[in-house]
């Protein structure tokens, strides 16, 4: 490809820095996804601020916010990445390694642009709080992502990537993870979210959480405060049936939320050709 923008040999790239035999359960995948979440989540539709473009975690004011505690795992994961492709943007590199890890955990092929700025625009820096608070519940959520401009049926199947990784004490206070298998992509969180029975627990440090014990597996299986929110309110709940009964309605209704999420605030430059920007590793 030489000098044009081959963002199929970056997400082959990214796609061989997922086997991380010493990390979490062995795959940089879950935290991938996360870093490409929490960069995009930032949206606030009404005053076009925050979203991917500029890559602000790699500044201090986002960087080191409570809410993205960990994700430099993430960035570090991804730096060798970058040295072998410069000239892509941490921008870009974030959300395709989102896309490119989700479909080589067995999830669904989701569509990727290119064309991401590492311009920081000082008037469209996010301020903190932006993104969501896993203790608190329905109302809260719909304030978070409305923002972003996303709806109730987007909310549920964007939650279903809590079908992937874990929580980690040192992060974010919870601890667990909601499936059996958290580096296999599927509808399994929805399903278990609806059959099995949570119960709610204060950790020793004072947060409440979800714990079922699951007796197949001899695990024990949790869930944040918000996912079981989605249970409990009617119009979440229809969703999560639908997904916990078709995994590809989930699979594409998952595709298009996140495909629209990390475009969220992007604007291109048009004056730039943007070559091979169909990812076939991702999208
Ligand atoms: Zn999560 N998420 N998330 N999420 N998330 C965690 C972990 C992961 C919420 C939340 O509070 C938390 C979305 C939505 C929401 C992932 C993807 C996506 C953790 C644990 C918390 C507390 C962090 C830790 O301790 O390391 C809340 C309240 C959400 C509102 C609905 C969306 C949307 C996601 C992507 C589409 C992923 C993959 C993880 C696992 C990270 C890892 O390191 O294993």
């Amino acid at each position: 490809m030489g000098n044009t923008w081959d963002f199929k040999a970056v997400g082959q790239d990214i796609a061989n820095i997922l086997h991380q035999p010493e990390y979490d359960d062995g795959s940089a995948g879950p935290v991938l996804v996360r870093l490409a979440w929490h960069s995009a989540g930032t949206y606030d539709a009404e005053t076009d601020t925050g979203g991917s473009n500029g890559a602000g975690m790699r500044y201090e004011a986002e960087g080191v916010d409570p809410a993205n505690a960990g994700l430099q795992h993430a960035r570090v994961f991804l730096e060798p990445v970058k040295a072998k492709h410069p000239w892509i943007t941490y921008a870009d590199l974030w959300t395709l390694a989102g896309v490119v890890a989700i479909q080589e955990m067995g999830g669904p092929k989701i569509p990727w642009t290119g064309g991401r700025t590492d311009y920081v625009d000082d008037s469209k820096l996010p301020p903190r709080g932006r993104l969501p608070d896993g203790a608190k519940g329905a109302d809260h959520l719909r304030w978070i992502f409305n923002r972003m401009g996303l709806n109730d049926q987007e909310i549920v199947a964007l939650s279903g990537a809590h079908n992937l990784g874990r929580c980690h004490s040192d992060r974010s206070g919870f601890e667990g993870a909601w499936v059996n298998n958290p580096t296999r992509f599927s509808n399994q969180y929805f399903r278990l979210l609806l059959s099995l029975q949570w119960k709610k627990k204060t950790l020793k440090n004072g947060v409440e959480q979800f714990f079922n014990y699951d007796e197949d597996s001899e695990t024990e299986l949790m869930m944040l405060p918000t996912d079981i929110a989605l249970t409990q309110d009617r119009s979440f709940r229809k969703y999560v049936e639908l997904y916990a009964n078709d995994k590809d309605k989930f699979f594409e209704d998952f595709a298009a939320a996140f495909s629209k999420l990390v475009e969220l605030g992007i604007t291109r430059d048009a004056s730039k050709k943007i070559l091979n920007t169909d990812n076939e590793k991702g999208g």
